[in-house]
């Protein structure tokens, strides 16, 4: 008999992206002295995953649940969206380390249950909100939205959740809520590599009109099911119009603040990250242009559009130089 074994990450990254595009972000790394090889199994020296969940492809029936969703908007203008299998198993999300399979491979770790997300700073109600709460709070919506990453790459993705700033709105953000920080979990031993690479917890925010902008997005799913763990499981944002990086993963605290908050990439280089990061062609990263993009599965490269195709978010940076402020 004929066992057909499916290869783990059916495209290899150097087939989306030039090699030395995405090495360049961990060859700085470890010019900036961080180290960018810390090998999973061993830096947390626990034992090895169950069989079943070894590859990151069997999940739990929570995590595989579908979603019902109540509406659906293509904000993608028409174009194709990219497979799921591409988008799972391509992923930036350093806690489970730097190669683009590596959070397929490792995210089985994150324990998604249970799970809360404490909302606080500059507002008149604080509070903890239980995920599961949230999925019965709120009727999900699905979003198709393009995602463009600093790197070079992009796809574009169903993603289902909610808009987040009526979200925020049930917090009664004071007027002194000029920001809006986002954290993620920050746990060793559910993170490989969460004591080296970058310094943790991972850190974004937005400006409190960005936040409430109707297109910032709460995102608690993907092509109707539950969100993968190597997508940022069970909570994350989803900003298109923002490199993104900005659309930070698995989501443990949001804070009204006075002031901009600290933001990871940023922190760790504040030349070549800004805190805006708003998709510009026309402002090439230091070390590569931002011209173009590679779509996942697609060979030839695209143009990248100005705010990533979402114009509609100019007027928030109105008499901001974004050559500057970028
Ligand atoms: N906590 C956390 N969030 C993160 C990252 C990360 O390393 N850690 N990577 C960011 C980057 S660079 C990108 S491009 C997107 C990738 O999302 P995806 O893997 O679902 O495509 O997640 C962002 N959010
Ligand atoms: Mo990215």
């Amino acid at each position: 008999m004929l066992i057909q074994i499916k290869p783990p990450f059916p495209i290899s990254s150097s087939e989306i992206t030039p090699e030395p595009v995405y090495r360049d972000r961990r060859r700085f790394l470890a010019r900036m002295g961080l180290s960018a090889f810390g090998l999973a199994c061993a830096a947390c020296g626990r034992a090895d995953p169950p069989a079943s969940q070894a590859s990151g492809r069997t999940a739990t029936a929570e995590e595989s649940r579908t979603l019902s969703i109540a509406t659906r908007t293509d904000r993608a203008g028409g174009e194709a969206v990219t497979p799921m299998d591409s988008v799972t198993h391509y992923n930036n999300f350093y806690e489970y380390g730097t190669g683009k399979g590596d959070p397929a491979a490792n995210a089985w770790r994150l324990k998604t249950r249970p799970w809360t997300v404490r909302v606080e700073g500059e507002c008149e109600a604080p509070g903890t909100l239980d995920i599961d709460d949230l999925f019965k709070r709120y009727p999900l919506e699905e979003r198709i939205y393009r995602h463009r990453c600093v790197e070079g790459w992009s796809i574009v993705v169903p993603w289902d959740g909610f808009a987040l700033g009526p979200f925020l709105q049930r917090f009664k953000p004071t007027s002194r809520a000029k920001y809006v920080a986002f954290v993620s979990l920050y746990d060793p031993q559910q993170m490989p590599q969460a004591g080296n690479i970058l310094p943790w917890p991972y850190r974004e925010g937005l400006r409190i009109d960005e936040a409430m902008h109707p297109l910032s997005f709460l995102s608690v799913g993907m092509y109707g099911k539950v969100m993968p763990k190597q997508d940022g499981a069970p909570l994350r944002l989803t900003v298109p119009w923002k490199y993104g990086f900005k659309s930070i993963k698995s989501i443990v605290k949001i804070e009204f603040t006075e002031r901009a908050p600290p933001t990871t990439w940023n922190v760790v280089a504040s030349d070549e990250y800004g805190f805006y990061s708003n998709v510009n062609p026309n402002v090439d990263h230091p070390r590569w242009s931002q011209k173009t993009e590679r779509r996942l599965g697609e060979l030839f490269r695209r143009p990248t559009l100005m705010f990533n195709g979402y114009p509609e978010v100019a007027p928030l940076y109105a008499g901001l130089d974004l050559r500057t402020y970028f």
